[in-house]
């Protein structure tokens, strides 16, 4: 009998290590807070109760993401994040060419090869596509030189992963954060967080094998204006992330390249199959 409860108590202390270093690991991805998605039509317009806001501070994190690729100025006046976040300002811009859905693809990413985007010159007026640096920790890192309230920003990443994987995104945002991957919307927030990285949604993303093109879309009333992004390690340690040693828009599809000409590729063969057939 004795034996029995010794054994039971060994038992017990072995489990609960196994628990606490269970519990160390969790503590270091957060508490994943937003499954289930993409968004549909239905939920679209959807703005995050303050209630389920975790205020998660992830200021330890060593993998925010700091380059980006994007405009080289900002969609200004907007009338307040409120006002343009339910408006398609990447369609306003390019006469219907690239939406903000389709900037989210490779089709999308590859038109801003050759399209510049042409806001009325209230708006900011011409806009062309680079790479650009920011600083997580720095509370305007949207502002990019230009007016520093009432604005829209947008920041593409392209994301090579080795295979299909369900992945968690953290984002941080002042105010309004829209995430949209391989065309489709997985995060849409009208709340800012509360600080450059601090997070209120832990978000469950899908990631498909190959290349995946991801936009954060943040708009700007007031006060701070920062976004930021970064994903759980194992992400990170098994995928890569471009821009990479880019530093303009030729260098980044320069380095993009081998990942969009497997697309291209496959464009190509459709093509010759289609008239083929006619
Ligand atoms: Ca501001
Ligand atoms: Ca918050
Ligand atoms: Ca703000």
């Amino acid at each position: 009998m004795k034996k029995i409860t010794n054994f039971t108590f060994i038992m017990f202390i072995a489990l609960a290590l196994m628990l606490s270093s269970t519990n160390l690991v969790i503590a270091q991805i957060g508490v994943v807070n937003e499954t289930g998605g993409p968004l549909t039509e239905e939920n679209m317009g959807l703005t995050r109760p303050d209630a389920d806001q975790l205020n998660e501070d992830h200021g330890a994190v060593e993998t925010w993401i700091t380059k980006w690729y994007g405009l080289d100025g900002n969609y200004e006046n907007n009338g307040g994040f409120n006002a343009s976040g339910p408006i398609d300002l990447m369609a306003l811009g390019t006469n219907d060419q690239i939406t903000d859905v389709s900037l989210s693809t490779v089709d999308g990413l590859l038109m801003t090869q050759d399209i510049d985007v042409e806001w009325p010159a209230d708006n900011g007026g011409t806009r062309g596509w680079t790479v650009f640096e920011i600083n997580p920790d720095e509370g305007n890192n949207m502002v990019r030189g230009g007016a520093a309230d009432n604005f829209d920003h947008y920041a593409i990443i392209v994301i090579d992963s080795p295979e299909d994987m369900t992945s968690v995104m953290s984002p941080a945002q002042d105010d309004y954060a829209q995430i949209w991957i391989n065309g489709e919307k997985w995060h849409n927030n009208s709340r800012w967080t509360g600080g450059a990285k601090v997070v209120d949604y832990n978000v469950e993303v899908e990631l498909q094998k190959g290349t995946n093109v991801l936009l954060f879309r943040c708009g700007e009333g007031t006060g701070s204006a920062y976004f930021n992004l970064h994903f759980d390690d194992a992400t990170h340690n098994a995928v890569t992330i471009y821009p990479k040693d880019a530093t303009d828009k030729a260098s980044f599809f320069d380095e993009i390249a081998p990942l969009t000409a497997v697309e291209a590729a496959g464009k190509l063969t459709t093509t010759w199959a289609d008239i083929k057939r006619k």
